[in-house]
C-alpha cells in the first residue's frame, strides 16, 4: 500500500492530509517490525504485541475523513478531472479494503487474546459469529438509522421486512459473519433510502414504507432495500459511490458525536468494500421517478467468503500509469447529429 500511495498524483501526496495518513502507515509498519526477533511463546511479548496493536488501530481511527480531506483538498485546488477520479477511484477502493481486512485481523487479534469468551454470544469466535442472525441485524439497523431520520426530520418511514428461507423454510435466516460488517452495511442503506423517501414525500401527509426482503438460497444470502424516494438518473449512479465526485460537506475530523444523517459522501463505496471483502457486492438499481433497490449479496456458505485483498503487482502499476489510453467506444453525442446540415452550416 506504501508502494501505491506513491503512485498517486504527486499534488495529492503533497496534501499535508495525504503525509499525514503516510506517516501513519510508515509509523505501524515500523511498530510491526520491532517484534520479528521476539519470541512469541512469552507471554509478555505477547501482551507488548496486543498494546501495540491498539496503538497501531487507535492511531488509525481517522484515516478515512482524513482521506477525504486531502481529496477535496486535491479536488478545490485543481478540479476532478475523470482521469484523476478514476486513480483515486483505484486506490482508495484497494487502500479501504486493505484497511478493512487489517483493523479485522487486529480486532480478532485482541478480542482473542482478551482470553475471555463473551458469554452472550456462544456462536462467536471474536469478531465473527457463525450464526449471524441477518434479521436481527437488519431490525437494529433500521431502529437506529430511524432515531437519527427522526432528529433530522421529525417523521421516518415504516420498515416492511420479509424473509425467505429456501434452505430451510422454518428456520431463522444465519449465515456466517462479521456483524458489524453487516450493520454497517445495511445502517448505510437504510439512512440513504429515508433520506431519499422523505426528501421525496414532503408535501405529502403520509410516508411509504422501506421494504426490505432478504433470501437465502444455497449459495447467496441477498438482501433487497427497496424505497419509494423517487430514485436517481441511472447516469449518476457511480457518482454515489465516487469518492472524488461525492458532494461531501468537509468531514470533521475527530468529532463522532454529530454523525450526518446520509451523504458523509464515503458511506456508500464503504459499505459496497464490506461486500466485495467476502466475496459478496452491493449495487443500486433505480427507477428514476419511482424509488431505489439497493441490493447486497453475500455468500452464504463460510467456504465462499474468503477474504478479498488487492496485491502489488505489474496489473496494479499498469492501473496508474496507463490509464489515459484514448476510449475504445464511440460518443455519438460529439459527432454532427445531421450530415446535411453540418454542411449547410459550414
Ligand atoms: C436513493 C439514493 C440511494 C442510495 C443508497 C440507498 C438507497 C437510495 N435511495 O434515492
Amino acid at each position: 500500500i506504501l508502494k501505491e500511495i506513491n503512485l498517486l498524483p504527486d499534488q495529492l501526496i503533497m496534501t499535508q492530509s495525504v503525509q499525514l495518513v503516510h506517516s501513519w502507515v510508515v509509523q505501524c509498519l515500523m511498530d510491526i517490525l520491532e517484534f520479528q526477533d521476539k519470541s512469541p511463546n512469552d507471554p509478555r511479548v505477547l501482551a507488548e504485541f496486543v498494546d501495540t496493536l491498539v496503538t497501531i488501530r487507535n492511531r488509525h481511527n481517522d484515516v478515512v475523513p482524513t482521506m477525504a480531506q486531502g481529496v477535496i483538498e486535491y479536488r478545490d485546488a485543481f478540479g476532478a478531472d475523470p482521469l484523476t477520479s478514476q486513480n483515486i477511484q483505484y486506490f482508495l477502493d484497494r487502500f479501504y479494503m486493505n484497511r478493512i481486512s487489517i483493523r479485522m485481523l487486529i480486532n480478532q487479534h485482541t478480542l482473542i487474546f482478551d482470553g475471555s469468551t463473551n458469554p452472550g454470544h456462544p456462536s462467536s469466535i471474536g469478531c465473527i459469529d457463525s450464526c449471524c442472525d441477518v434479521t436481527n441485524i437488519i431490525s437494529d439497523a433500521y431502529e437506529c438509522a430511524k432515531m437519527l431520520c427522526e432528529q433530522y426530520y421529525f417523521g421516518s418511514p415504516e420498515l416492511e421486512l420479509r424473509e425467505i428461507n429456501a434452505k430451510n423454510k422454518s428456520q431463522p435466516i444465519e449465515i456466517s459473519y462479521v456483524p458489524s460488517h453487516l450493520y454497517h452495511m445495511v445502517f448505510e442503506l437504510f439512512k440513504n433510502a429515508m433520506r431519499a423517501t422523505i426528501e421525496n414525500h414532503e408535501t405529502s401527509s403520509t410516508l411509504p414504507p422501506i421494504k426490505v426482503m432478504v433470501a437465502l438460497g444455497g449459495e447467496d444470502l441477498s438482501i433487497k432495500i427497496s424505497d419509494r424516494g423517487g430514485g436517481v438518473p441511472f447516469r449518476k449512479i457511480d457518482r454515489l459511490f465516487s469518492y472524488m465526485y461525492s458532494t461531501a460537506p468537509r468531514p470533521t475530523i475527530g468529532d463522532h458525536q454529530r454523525t450526518p444523517m446520509a451523504g458523509f459522501g464515503y458511506g456508500l463505496p464503504i459499505s459496497r468494500l464490506y461486500a466485495r471483502y467476502f466475496q459478496g457486492d452491493l449495487q443500486l438499481y433505480p427507477m428514476e421517478g419511482y424509488g431505489t433497490d439497493a441490493v447486497i449479496q453475500l455468500k452464504a456458505l463460510s467456504l465462499d467468503s474468503v477474504e478479498k485483498l488487492p496485491v502489488f503487482n505489474q496489473t496494479a502499476l499498469r492501473h496508474y500509469k496507463f490509464n489515459q489510453e484514448a476510449d475504445d467506444w464511440c460518443v455519438p453525442s460529439k459527432e454532427p447529429l445531421n450530415l446535411a446540415a453540418y454542411k449547410a452550416a459550414k
